[in-house]
């Protein structure tokens, strides 16, 4: 009996005393230990009734343990679903109701605070803090190093990682073992991953990019890697002289780009920087090529795809591309009033196939059925063109999102909560040019006579519901929203009138 994911990362993996996550304060964990923390993990988990297919809703703060956890649930045959730390209890509520986990692990420090949602929800919880602490990691220290692992087929659930949708209710979206894991070995390849590489991994572990392209990566090349909380300038380049990787959203090469300490010499052992997750600006890109003689290279992917395309490794990386298709892949760039393919050079709905698409979205056959075409083509909602060379552009979003920092932000979401302030008559919530995190949230917001509402008050009553990256920026009060001849909000002349506010 095998378990296809786990068995390739056996499969994959160098000698036990290998390194295989070294921690801030240098502490060492081997892939020996991997083995031995998740098989103790996944007999805890099983103790606990975990069965196949049962889900393990997480939010804790990143550490080896909590990648030990993800591990153990996939060796467990479980199915693993990461939370933003930042989601506040309302958020959480309606996550664990749709998902219905079975197990639930939280920071130690939230577990009073969540005690009650989760017992209504009939799920047994567990804690685990940042520095291994928590009852989960009690337990596991006096559980069996040996676990068998449970036989899980290609197209078995590994993870459901939730994604907002356009009209407001989170998505999760459905990933196998086989959507992680020959998106792994692509990655591995096309990016020439080997054992010598060690990867400075500052992402959080709740998203595809630090979750799955960092960590499987680095599992399926047996390499190692610099295991850092967050984003922090002092930290990376601390390591920049021992790594040969890194990986970030736009918004990390922005800040290291106006640091004096990154340059030539301080980055001559790298060999790769890597940029995804959102659009990273050709000026990005030329004032890091400047500094430090490094091509970033810019890979394009989703929650519901793994990653679609890439910049070339040996080839030309060029700015504002996200490269090719990658091996196995297919990109379509569609019509969608005819619904049929369109030429080179034209702009359209970019669609991807592959064994990277995931298997739909947890409990909304509807959704699935929208946004999944029955030959396997995702419907992406990004507008692109795939240019004579081959090399796809993204130029624009059909869908009403903001991406900030690398974190999505769905408009209509933070809008319906605006909308229930009392004083308020509506809202438009956009994204504008944002120096440090690309898009900024702005809301553009409509009172009513003799409202006593101002930035704060809307802002602070915000901060119960939705989590702080969401919050806008800036809250903007005008007399109207200005609207086209159907009605309709014109979200377009609000970007254009606040264009420069955040430069
Ligand atoms: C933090 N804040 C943000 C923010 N991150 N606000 C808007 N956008 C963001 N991305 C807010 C905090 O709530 C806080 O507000 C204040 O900014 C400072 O917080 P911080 O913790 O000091 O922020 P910082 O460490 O600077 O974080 C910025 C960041 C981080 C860019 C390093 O957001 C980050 O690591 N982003 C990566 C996201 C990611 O991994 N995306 C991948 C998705 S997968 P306050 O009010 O509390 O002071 C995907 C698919 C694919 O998209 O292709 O990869
Ligand atoms: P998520 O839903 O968090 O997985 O975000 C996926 C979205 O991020 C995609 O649909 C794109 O809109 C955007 N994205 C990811 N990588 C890039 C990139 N390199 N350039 C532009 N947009 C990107």
């Amino acid at each position: 009996m095998s378990n296809h994911l786990f068995d390739a990362i056996r499969r994959f993996m160098p000698k036990s005393e290998a390194t295989f996550i070294e921690t801030l304060n240098g502490h060492i964990l081997t892939y020996g230990d991997m083995l031995t923390l998740s098989a103790q993990i996944a007999n805890v988990l099983v103790e606990q009734g975990v069965e196949k297919g049962d889900r393990i809703a997480v939010q804790v703060e990143k550490s080896a343990e909590a990648l030990m956890l993800y591990l153990a649930c996939v060796r467990c045959g479980a199915v693993y679903l990461p939370l933003n730390t930042g989601y506040t209890v309302s958020e959480l509520e309606y996550f664990f109701n749709d998902a219905k986990p079975a197990l639930i692990v939280v920071a130690t420090e939230n577990s009073e605070k969540l005690a009650a949602l989760i017992t209504e929800c009939g799920a047994v919880m567990e804690t685990l803090g940042d520095n291994g602490d928590g009852t989960l990691m009690v337990k596991a220290s006096s559980a069996s190093t040996e676990f068998t692992d449970i036989a899980c087929d290609a197209d078995d659930l590994a993870a459901i990682l939730y994604t907002s949708g356009t009209t407001g209710r989170s998505k999760g979206a459905m990933l196998s073992h086989n959507n992680l894991l020959s998106n792994a070995l692509t990655l591995r390849d096309y990016w020439q991953f080997t054992s010598a590489d060690r990867l400075i991994h500052a992402l959080p572990i709740f998203h595809t990019h630090g979750l799955f392209v960092a960590t499987n990566c680095i599992l399926v090349s047996g390499a190692s890697m610099f295991l850092l909380p967050k984003f922090d300038p002092e930290a990376i380049i601390a390591r920049l002289s021992q790594a040969t990787v890194l990986m970030g959203v736009p918004t990390f090469y922005v800040r290291l780009a106006q640091d004096e300490r990154v340059n030539r010499t301080s980055t001559a052992s790298m060999r790769l920087f890597i940029s995804g997750s959102a659009p990273l600006l050709a000026e990005t890109h030329e004032k890091f090529r400047e500094k430090t003689g490094h091509v970033i290279l810019e890979r394009y992917g989703m929650t519901e795809t793994n990653m679609n395309t890439s910049n070339p490794y040996n080839g030309e990386r060029i700015a504002g591309t996200v490269g090719f298709p990658l091996p196995g892949v297919e990109v379509r760039v569609m019509d969608m009033e005819k619904c049929t393919p369109l030429p080179h050079g034209q702009t359209g709905m970019l669609e991807v196939r592959g064994p990277n698409v995931f298997k739909g979205y947890w409990n909304m056959p509807e959704k699935t059925k929208e946004e999944l075409r029955e030959n396997g083509f995702f419907i992406t909602g990004d507008l692109g063109l795939i240019d004579e060379r081959g090399y796809v552009h993204i130029v624009g979003r059909g869908k009403d999102l903001v991406i900030s920092g690398g974190y999505n932000i769905y408009p209509k979401e933070v809008e319906s909560e605006i909308d229930q302030l009392e004083g308020v008559v509506e809202s438009a919530v956009i994204g504008v040019p944002h120096q440090d995190f690309g898009e900024g949230v702005t809301a553009v917001v409509v009172l009513q006579e003799n409202a006593e509402l101002d930035e704060n008050t809307v802002l602070g009553s915000l901060t119960e519901k939705l989590a702080r990256y969401k919050l806008p920026k800036r809250i903007i009060f005008v007399d109207e929203l200005p609207r086209n001849t159907m009605g309709k909000v014109q979200k377009n002349v609000l970007r254009k009138s606040y264009n420069h506010i955040y430069q």
